[in-house]
């Protein structure tokens, strides 16, 4: 529809993102704050969906009684542009934000927070210096490398499976949660968690157009309830691929290649959280997707995404 025109058509900068979630703010059901600032001191901006004014709307089977008050508060947590050059992860991030704010059909019976840009300064940088610049921009002592690998920063297996090479596209930081960024989704994840059942978290990257479930990490137990992660994961994937006949596909992190250290495994790991994903988006063999391609891959995701909603508030059993 035309009034999500600016979230399709191109790729946002940074600032069209903070004036975009800036109006957004003034929707009576949203609610956008800073959880913390960048290395170079940039927001970090989390958007709170709440149920208001959509009450009595319930998803079928559950019982209006045990809705959202009585019942322990059922959380869902997204997280976008970890990686700054990932592009169409804030895009499809906002996107998704855009349609859970303006349907009340999606997201009921769940409080969702997401943060659309976790890696703000990469971010620019991808815009004025370097188009596939991944980590953060912190200036490492004793190096002439910049950055930090925030998807390897994280105090869960923190170290093997993650550079500990400055110069590394993967190197995990001088210590865990030794970055501002890392820090911030941290102190907010842990909040979010003290205020209800965390039964999803999912990371969105891309590329490859794959559902990934923990452990990531070498030393890779199945985590709890795997059998569950890998059939939500399958409703998940199945419904994407209904929408453009893409050829989305679930596995095991660690099976694709191990890495240590990633807010998934934190998440499931530490927080308990009852599912946990990591998302690669599109495409399948580059970080540089064409503009005319956010909106179907926005699309394709919104579907599994609701889906996997309905799942998530219809269950019995939380965490
Ligand atoms: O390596 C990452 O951080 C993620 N892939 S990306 O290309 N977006 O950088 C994947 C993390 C998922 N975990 C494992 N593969 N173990
Ligand atoms: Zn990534």
């Amino acid at each position: 529809s035309s009034c999500t025109a600016p979230l399709t058509d191109n790729y946002m900068t940074f600032d069209q993102m903070e004036y975009y979630l800036a109006q957004l703010n003034s929707h009576p059901r949203v609610s956008v704050s800073s959880i913390g600032k960048s290395i170079e001191g940039r927001d970090i901006w989390i958007v709170h969906i709440n149920r208001s004014g959509c009450e009595g709307q319930e998803p079928i089977g559950m019982t209006p009684r045990f809705a959202y008050s009585a019942m322990k508060r059922r959380t869902v947590w997204l997280e976008g542009g970890i990686h700054a050059r990932e592009w169409i992860s804030p895009a499809v991030t906002l996107q998704i934000i855009h349609n859970i704010t303006h349907d009340c059909s999606m997201g009921r019976g769940l409080e969702v927070y997401v943060v659309p840009m976790a890696n703000p300064d990469g971010y620019v940088h991808t815009w004025t210096n370097n188009r596939l610049w991944r980590k953060n921009r912190r200036n490492n002592p004793d190096s002439s490398c910049d950055g930090v690998d925030l998807n390897r920063n994280w105090d869960f297996d923190y170290g093997v499976g993650a550079s500990p090479h400055p110069c590394g596209e993967t190197y995990r930081g001088t210590s865990a949660f030794s970055e501002p960024e890392t820090q911030a989704l941290r102190e907010a994840m842990l909040q979010v968690n003290s205020t209800g059942t965390l039964q999803m978290v999912m990371a969105v990257h891309s590329y490859g157009q794959l559902l990934l479930y923990p452990y990531g990490g070498p030393a890779s137990n199945p985590a709890p309830y795997k059998e569950k992660m890998e059939n939500l994961g399958k409703l998940f994937v199945n419904t994407v691929n209904k929408v453009h006949d893409k050829t989305y596909k679930i596995m095991n992190a660690n099976e694709l290649y191990p890495a240590s250290g990633t807010s998934q495994d934190w998440a499931k790991g530490i927080l308990k959280a009852k599912y946990a994903y990591t998302l690669e988006l599109r495409s399948k063999k580059t970080f540089v997707l064409k503009p005319d391609e956010i909106l179907p891959t926005g699309q394709e995701v919104l579907e599994g995404l609701k889906m996997v909603f309905l799942a998530l508030a219809r269950e019995k059993n939380t965490q």
